[in-house]
């Protein structure tokens, strides 16, 4: 047996994504993630100009090997692209392998660790009344964590803030915008930024929620890489009160050594790492105990194999996964996260913002969700089909993620 083809697929049913189908010899069908918000035609161009004519050929059996082949055969290692297109070979290798036995992967990876996977949700607002109507709501559907995001005062809008839904309204907060009109971006929008006036208010925010909510109400927040180390360290100090099960992204992390400074001032638990590529990446955070939770997504680090492999390594150290869930991971990347955090033991939470309607009539996926906790389902392989003739109605279009700048203009971490 080998691999027979090799197609990159580019659609936009509800947002960008990059899908790559690897057909074996004997008609066994793989599926790969590759979308790398706002980049997506780099990581396309990657797989489909410099490793699908690689790939043919090649025992499709030997994911290892071919793992090694992609990324050391490259000279160039590592980044967001490469780590992107060797992930979605990766997927579709151990999909292919799975379905072959007829066995969901996770039962490839060790078996299941555990009986459902808890979640957490994105809740938001521009004031603390539609925050609490949209917490509400996700409680209401039985999640038990949500993450907390709030507009600040003077800022017209957010990172993590639908500036137009109506209070409680569900949307599908997707980052990358097109132009106004829907059609291609030609570049991104530009947002503004004030962190004095961000740590002023969100302490205020999470006071309100746990009076409220209670204290059993898991709550996290996302940083986004907005605050330099010292205020990372003021901000999750000033929410020690409130028990969060973390503050992601707080302080750039490819700055690893700037979480030595949060950690002298405080216990809230730390994650990062959604836009890092390879262990690498987390090697100081991980080996001093800098961080407690493991946020990559496997479509963004090298796939399965390397997920696992840096998810036992954070295992070593008492670090647990809290993978990547957004939208602009597709349903195959979301399933590759499942199955994955269904057979480790230090699972910690994944981020679930599930995918719009549209989505998920392309993608059809056997994962499951109730009441706070997703499954991966049973379905052999990672257990998500592309349609490719409902993709083929949807182009891609550009979109991008934002610029942020501070209130002087200065580019800013968005
Ligand atoms: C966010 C992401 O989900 C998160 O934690 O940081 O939504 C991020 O903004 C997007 O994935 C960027 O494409
Ligand atoms: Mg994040």
């Amino acid at each position: 047996m080998s691999i027979s083809t090799a197609d990159v697929i580019i659609a936009s049913p509800g947002r960008n994504f990059v899908t790559l189908k690897i057909v074996t010899s004997d008609g066994v069908v793989g599926w790969g993630d590759a979308t790398l918000n706002g980049r997506e035609l780099a990581a396309a161009s990657y797989l489909r100009d410099h490793v699908a004519s690689t790939l043919i050929g090649r025992d499709e059996d030997r994911i290892e090997d071919t793992w090694q082949y992609l990324y050391r055969g490259a000279y160039w290692r590592r980044g967001p692209v490469t780590m992107a297109a060797i992930a979605a070979v990766d997927m579709a290798l151990w999909d292919i392998k799975a379905k072959k036995l007829g066995i969901p992967l996770y039962q490839l990876l060790g078996g299941a660790s555990r009986d459902k996977l808890r979640v957490y949700a994105h809740a938001s607002g521009n004031d603390y009344a539609a925050l609490s109507q949209a917490i509400r709501g996700y409680v209401d559907e039985g999640y038990t964590a949500v993450r907390i995001q709030t507009g600040v005062p003077g800022l017209d809008s957010v990172y993590g803030v639908s500036a137009t839904a109506k209070p409680g309204e569900k949307y599908d907060y997707e980052p990358a915008h097109r132009a106004a009109d829907g059609s291609a971006a030609t570049r991104p929008v530009e947002e503004d930024w004030d962190t004095p006036a961000y740590l002023r208010h969100v302490p205020s925010i999470f006071e309100k929620v746990r009076e409220e909510f209670g204290p059993e109400l898991r709550l996290l927040h996302d940083g986004h890489h907005r605050m330099s180390p010292i205020e990372a360290a003021r901000l999750a100090k000033s929410l020690e009160p409130y028990d969060l099960l973390w503050l992601e992204d707080a302080t750039p992390g490819e700055d690893q050594e700037a979480f030595r400074l949060i950690r002298q001032h405080s216990t809230t638990p730390l994650a990062t790492g959604e836009v890092f590529n390879s262990v690498y990446d987390y090697q100081t955070l991980i080996t001093e105990r800098l961080i407690d939770y493991v946020r990559s997504a496997p479509t963004h680090t090298g796939g399965i194999t390397a997920m696992k492999k840096l998810l036992d390594f954070a295992d070593i150290y008492g670090i647990r996964s809290g993978l990547h869930g957004p939208t602009d991971v597709s349903p195959i990347g979301m399933a590759a996260a499942l199955h994955i955090d269904l057979a480790i033991h230090n699972f910690g939470i994944q981020e679930y913002m599930p995918h719009s309607d549209l989505t998920l009539e392309t993608f059809r996926t056997s994962y499951t969700f109730n009441r706070g906790f997703l499954y991966p389902g049973d379905n052999p392989g990672l257990g998500v089909e592309l349609d490719e003739e409902l993709a083929g109605r949807h182009p891609y279009t550009a979109a991008y993620l934002p610029v942020n700048r501070l209130l002087d203009g200065t580019v800013h971490d968005w």
